[in-house]
């Protein structure tokens, strides 16, 4: 019986295992973008587009600290991906580190707020 329950708690323990290989974990990475987002528009376009790129869990935005937060699946892709994806919508994204991400909102800097969108510059 014991013997019997034992088993069951190790075949339980590795189905979890044997789960988690196959979906990956979440991993977060911190990303600071140029050109900077200016305005909601910015985001949404970060939002929308690379929420289709593969492995892609979710996307966060902040126009305060300039940090763009994913949460991805790291058996689906990695940082230099999503920099890849950040490229074909015309952003040159960097990793920042999740310190960096942290002073950033303490020091509130703003220094792109109030500046026009590139997209709108262009029209
Ligand atoms: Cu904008």
């Amino acid at each position: 019986m014991y013997e019997n329950m034992r088993r069951l708690v190790s075949m339980a323990a590795f189905a979890v295992i044997a789960l988690g290989a196959l979906a990956g974990k979440p991993v977060k990475a911190f990303f600071t973008v140029t050109p900077k987002m200016s305005c909601a528009n910015c985001e949404a376009k970060i939002k929308k587009n690379l929420r289709y790129e593969k492995g892609i869990k979710s996307i966060v935005t902040s126009l305060d600290d300039q940090i763009v937060t994913i949460t991805y699946d790291d058996e689906k892709t990695n940082p230099q991906n999503i920099i890849k994806g950040f490229k074909k919508i015309g952003y040159t994204a960097v990793i920042a580190d999740e310190k960096a991400a942290a002073d950033c909102k303490k020091s509130k800097k703003s220094d792109c707020k109030g500046k026009q969108c590139p997209d709108t510059k262009k029209k």
